[in-house]
């Protein structure tokens, strides 16, 4: 397995293992285009890296990153529902520009874990953060909501506060 945030401080934190004895992880969950993997490598210092597509879910990095169609389509969401368990936290991503969301309303009060949700690609015209935030509550998201732009770095850094003090919390 590849160090999460080569060279950086993310590379011990990102070693902290939660209390059920396995390394602490985050799971990016959204559909796809969201920009989850684009994410995902800003909160690795990765700037700059043109995401392909994600095609598996993908256990490499500080976060478990999924391909939005496990987000999308029913039989693929299903699979989630029994993925999230490696996962302590849940990252939920909505398009800042879009009008609804891809889950039924209250569809993650139903997992246990803590949910985070990101409201993405604030730089872009038509960018509603009210709107997607919302959405965000409406899907069942309790924990606080980040506004970002990878682009601008809007919300980044609060983002990468936020779960390296959940890794932390999550030792003791
Ligand atoms: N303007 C803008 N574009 C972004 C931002 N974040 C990601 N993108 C672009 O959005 C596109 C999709 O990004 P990805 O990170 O591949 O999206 P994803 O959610 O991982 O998509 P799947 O892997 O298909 O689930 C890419 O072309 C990114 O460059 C952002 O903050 N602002
Ligand atoms: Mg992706």
């Amino acid at each position: 397995m590849k160090p999460p945030g080569t060279g950086s401080q993310l590379t011990l934190h990102g070693l902290g293992h939660s209390a059920r004895g396995r390394r602490w992880r985050f799971m990016l969950i959204g559909p796809t285009g969201v920009g989850k993997t684009t994410l995902l490598a800003a909160l690795e210092h990765r700037d700059g890296v043109e995401a392909a597509k994600t095609q598996m879910i993908d256990y490499s990095g500080w976060g478990i990153d999924t391909p939005g169609e496990y987000s999308e389509l029913g039989h693929l969401r299903r699979a989630l529902t029994t993925v999230v368990v490696d996962a302590d936290v849940l990252v939920v991503a909505q398009l800042s520009t879009s009008e609804r969301s891809v889950f039924p309303p209250n569809y993650f009060l139903m997992f246990n874990q803590e949910t985070v949700g990101v409201v993405t690609q604030v730089d872009l015209p038509g960018a509603d953060v009210a709107r997607a935030s919302g959405l965000l509550r409406e899907v069942g998201v309790t924990g606080s909501i980040f506004p970002v732009s990878v682009m601008t770095g809007a919300g980044i850094s609060e983002l990468r506060e936020l779960l390296q003090g959940q890794i932390e919390s999550s030792k003791e």
